[in-house]
């Protein structure tokens, strides 16, 4: 309580909210340049250090900024400043780094080419994995504890290598089609390309100052990754990572706009973005069209996430301020159907799946505890059922009956959910580690075993017999977020993202 009284929220009760002058943000951006630049970048961009502008600092509360500043983070180089800086200064740093600078800072495609980095040229390492297992049924299992991923055999569950990755990845790390190279994208716009025969980055590039997703092209040639900052997607050659294409994401007027996320569309040849400030959708065919020329296709809202059937004929995309989804039919290339989605459903972890002769789509909702069931012949729901809060991840796999989704907000964030798909009914409700958030599985590539999160920095990833629901083992690892296997990615199982 007395260390309270210290503390800079008391200090802003007492005294008032400080009012900025001139001379408090000259001081401020001495302090930055003094004691953050280095590691940082003197534009905020980040170097050594992750960027620490607006954009990238969406999933970190001030509070906890202010207490990465004074203290230091662990398993990181951040030092701790509390001894350098006053609680005072301390503050003003947090406040300088959650406003934009005045002019938003560019990244070029010669920043793009600067920024690359080759640790093995194409074809200089071996062909021949250095270790024995099914290479089918690997996974890889992204550890945000420590900033990490784990190689895990998907027959022993036993870890084959655990290596650091750039600060904090986002979204699912995309295979090659033949399953030996993983892509990462860190929220920072870094792009890593990892050769999971030899357990070695092979190539790194920084794409963006702020990234939201990657994608990888069905013949593996092109990656391509969807920023907020700048507002583009970068054409990457998969084979070094060179930028191929810088696209500004723009309409005829000018006005440009975030992308939401990029995805690819197997059967169409092409990449498929969703735009958050632009009511459009944009296709980026690769097959026979060198200049990777846009066809913009114009829907009733902004999309913050979407879905697509398997087909890839239909994309169903929402937006997080409508009580509705819309479908548009991507040959047609316009809306065509309009659906009952209230709440913030969370489309980009739906599945889908056979439900009475028809197929279904399912998706958790992100403010709402509830799964919504969605009959993609009509495109009515058909079906919602509540659950013990909002959920983040929804993932089966064609040979289980079963699909399981997460708890992942509130006072039940310890739940997993078992629905059958063929009632439509939650069947079963394990509780792994009691207070600690269990979330996001993904199947072997049989579907016999279901693998768990157990999202804490002293968490595992724990196997289950995706039949009986008992628990095989657990294996310990540092907050695992998401975990991906090899078979069930490259071949697009209909239980899992992609
Ligand atoms: Fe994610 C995937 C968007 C917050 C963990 N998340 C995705 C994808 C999108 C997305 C568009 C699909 C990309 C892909 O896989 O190629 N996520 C968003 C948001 O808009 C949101 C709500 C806010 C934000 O700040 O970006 C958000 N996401 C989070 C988190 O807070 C999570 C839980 C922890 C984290 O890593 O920051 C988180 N998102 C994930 C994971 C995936 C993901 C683990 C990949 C899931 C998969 O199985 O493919």
């Amino acid at each position: 309580m007395y260390k309270s009284l210290l503390t800079f929220p008391l200090w802003v009760a007492l005294l008032g909210a400080p009012v900025a002058s001139a001379t408090d943000a000259a001081n401020t951006e001495g302090l930055f340049k003094e004691h953050c630049a280095g590691c940082h970048g003197t534009t905020r961009t980040g170097a050594m250090g992750p960027a620490l502008l607006p954009e990238n600092l969406s999933r970190l509360r001030k509070k906890e900024a202010i207490e990465v500043i004074g203290h230091g983070r662990a398993a990181t180089q951040m030092p701790a400043f509390s001894e350098k800086l006053t609680t005072a200064q301390i503050a003003s740093l947090a406040d300088l780094i959650y406003t934009a600078p005045p002019v938003s800072p560019a990244w070029t495609i010669d920043d793009i080419r600067t920024s690359q980095v080759i640790y093995h040229p194409e074809g200089s390492l071996p062909d021949k994995p250095k270790y024995q297992a099914d290479l089918q049924n690997l996974f890889i299992v992204v550890e945000l504890g420590d900033h990490s991923a784990t190689l895990l055999n998907g027959d022993t569950f036993e870890p084959i290598h655990r290596f650091k990755t750039r600060f904090a990845l986002h979204g699912g790390p995309k295979y090659s089609p033949d399953g030996r190279y993983v892509y990462f994208a860190s929220r920072d716009g870094w792009i890593s390309k990892y050769d999971i025969y030899n357990m070695e980055f092979v190539a790194e590039v920084r794409a963006a100052i702020n990234t939201r997703n990657l994608a990888v092209s069905y013949d593996g040639k092109y990656a391509i990754v969807g920023n907020y900052l700048p507002h583009n997607l970068v054409i990457l050659d998969t084979r070094d990572l060179s930028p191929v294409k810088v696209i500004n994401v723009e309409d005829e007027a000018g006005t440009s706009s975030r992308v939401s996320a990029v995805y690819t569309a197997p059967p169409r040849q092409s990449f498929i973005a969703a735009l958050k400030d632009l009511k459009e959708v944009w296709e980026i065919p690769y097959d026979n069209n060198p200049e990777f020329k846009v066809r913009r296709i114009k829907v009733d809202d902004y999309l913050d996430d979407f879905f697509f059937d398997p087909s890839y004929k239909h994309l169903i995309g929402a937006s997080r301020d409508s009580d509705d989804g819309q479908v548009v039919d991507m040959d047609a290339g316009k809306k065509t159907h309009t659906v009952d989605l209230a709440g913030m459903p969370h489309l980009g972890s739906g599945i889908t799946w056979e439900y009475q002769g028809k197929p279904i789509l399912a998706t958790p909702n992100l403010k709402e505890g509830q799964i919504s069931f969605i009959d993609m012949t009509t495109w009515k729901v058909i079906k919602r059922i509540e659950t013990k809060g909002p959920g983040f991840f929804m993932r089966s796999h064609e040979n289980t009956p079963y699909a399981w989704v997460d708890v992942f907000f509130g006072p039940n964030k310890d739940l997993m959910h078992i629905i059958d798909k063929r009632t439509l009914e939650i069947v079963k409700t394990l509780q792994p580690a009691p207070g600690k958030t269990a979330a996001h599985v993904e199947f072997t590539q049989d579907g016999k075993y279901a693998l768990m999160s157990i999202w804490d920095m002293d968490g595992a990833v724990v196997v289950y017999d995706a039949n009986t629901f008992e628990e095989i083992k657990r294996i310990p690892m540092k907050k695992p977020s998401g975990k991906y296997n090899v078979f069930n990615k490259t071949t697009y199982s209909r239980g899992t993202s992609h």
